[in-house]
């Protein structure tokens, strides 16, 4: 159709996510080209986008630069302008210094901060009228996570026909964190336009549910809200990664020759492994902490065991990102200087980001893969490790606060806060035996391979097109 001289390609199913799946890459000469960008989100949708004819409507990541939509690997792509400013108050400031310190218990404390809030409503009213704009009649629309959680209500103002699903990859608080929030209300009736409120875990729907009955006094029955006339479905959908594309890298010989250099390259010591984004809710901190112990304690043996730290740069612009890697630079300064050897350094920290393959050589290479963080939705690293290890070794201590915990129930489960309990199970987990190795890892295998992240699209998208009329 031809809306005001400017061509509108309308498509019956829509996803809004504040990224694009595509990052520009430049090229040497200057050329500037559009690369699909790495992680499980991207992949588990760009199937169902192509076999829908599908538009997926984000911001391209330059600020203030206004583009016209284009097609790439097969996707529509619709960019939504985000100004300088707007990038700093909507999506560093309310984003990530208000919402994502109160979704993780508070560990670092929110910014509450009006100008902040006034820019995500901007912000989120623009990602609505796009959306609007390219639904067709009755088309699904899938929004994405919590930089976007007044659109579903913005965009069934504007097409009350459009079905409308909403997936929050991150924790959803308790009531009691929730209510700090000066905008709650408004960010509650936000969700409660939509058809489908998806969560990680059935307990962040339990939060959801409750809070709607006690801030907005909506009626309720199990996990469904009655709000406006409508059934609002809040729903577990517990995210999982591309175990296809998984199996296929740690497939090929030169990661595998990849994985057997790292070993020789940091000695045949025994490997410990962290990747993690540079985020205070990793619980990187208590890990480095708990592993140094062990040296001081004579546990472990410089050159005998190693910490590989990965710290993919992060929202290197909020305050407490920058806090929190000079607190860990430091932290690994002190642990080395004091238990490293010439030549032997006890943990080798690397603040830079690698590509998939690299990832999936690290996975293979590494012993004891280590992720305890404090809080987490679900956690894809935890079940990346998992997918590679076909050769059925190696072991996983996890934290009891990541989503993942509950559906890998045989990997070592630690509370990252108790310093004592993490020493015991790195410890634990370094010494398990090959054959108990492989019963856990085969059990774990079993869970991401069964539910992967096709599953957990199609599984969204199944509950979605439901009927579920009052
Ligand atoms: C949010 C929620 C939820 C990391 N370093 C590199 C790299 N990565 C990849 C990992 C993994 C992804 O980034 C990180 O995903 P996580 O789930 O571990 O954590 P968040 O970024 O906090 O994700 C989380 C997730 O959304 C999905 O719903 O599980 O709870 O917080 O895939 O492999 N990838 C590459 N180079 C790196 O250096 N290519």
């Amino acid at each position: 159709s031809w809306e005001g001289g400017t061509r509108v390609t309308r498509s019956e199913f829509v996803v809004v996510a504040n990224r694009l799946p595509v990052d520009r890459v430049v090229a040497e000469d200057g050329t500037a080209s559009w690369r699909r960008s790495p992680g499980g989100l991207v992949s588990a949708i760009a199937p169902v986008m192509r076999s829908r004819k599908g538009t997926w409507i984000g911001w391209h990541g330059a600020p203030d630069e206004v583009l016209e939509p284009f097609d790439e690997d097969g996707m529509h792509l619709v960019p939504v302008k985000q100004t300088a400013e707007e990038v700093e108050l909507y999506y560093e400031g309310f984003s990530n210094a208000t919402l994502w310190p109160l979704y993780h218990d508070v560990i670092a404390p929110p910014v509450y901060d009006r100008a902040m809030w006034d820019a995500y409503v901007r912000v989120n009213q623009r990602f609505a009228e796009a959306a609007a704009e390219v639904a067709a009649d009755g088309a699904i629309v899938w929004i994405q996570d919590y930089q976007l959680q007044l659109v579903p209500k913005m965009l069934r103002e504007l097409r009350p026909d459009v079905r409308i699903g909403f997936f929050l990859h991150i924790p959803f608080p308790p009531l009691e964190l929730f209510w700090q929030l000066p905008w709650r209300r408004r960010i509650l009736e936000g969700l409660l336009g939509a058809d489908l409120v998806g969560f990680q875990l059935p307990g962040a729907a339990s939060n959801f549910v409750r809070l709607c009955r006690r801030l907005l006094d909506a009626r309720y029955l199990k996990q469904d809200v009655f709000w406006d006339d409508r059934i609002v479905r809040a729903r577990a959908f517990p995210i999982s990664v591309d175990v296809h594309e998984l199996r296929k890298l740690v497939a090929r010989p030169e990661v595998r020759e990849r994985a057997e250099e790292i070993r020789t390259d940091l000695g045949d010591a025994t490997i410990f492994l962290g990747v993690d984004r540079l985020d205070y809710t990793k619980g990187i901190a208590q890990r480095l902490q708990a592993f140094g112990e062990l040296f001081e304690d004579g546990n472990l043996k410089p050159g005998q065991a190693v910490f590989v730290q990965i710290a993919t740069p992060s929202r290197e612009r909020v305050e407490q990102y920058q806090l929190l890697r000079e607190q860990i630079e430091q932290q690994v300064g002190r642990i080395n200087g004091t238990h490293g050897e010439l030549g032997f350094p006890v943990i080798h920290y690397l603040h830079t980001s690698y590509d998939r393959a690299e990832l999936a050589a690290l996975y293979l290479a590494a012993d004891v893969m280590v992720v305890t963080p404090l809080r987490d939705g679900m956690n894809l690293v935890a079940k990346e490790y998992v997918a590679c290890r076909d050769d059925m070794r190696g072991t996983l201590v996890l934290s009891e606060f990541a989503g993942a915990a509950a559906e890998l129930k045989r990997a070592y489960q630690v509370n990252p806060y108790d310093i004592d309990g993490l020493k015991e199970t790195l410890l634990t987990a370094l010494n398990a035996e090959p054959m108990e190795q492989a019963r856990r890892m085969r059990s774990m295998r079993k869970r991401v391979i069964e539910h992967d992240v096709d599953r957990w699209a199609h599984d969204f998208l199944a509950e979605l097109e439901q009927p579920h009329n009052l």
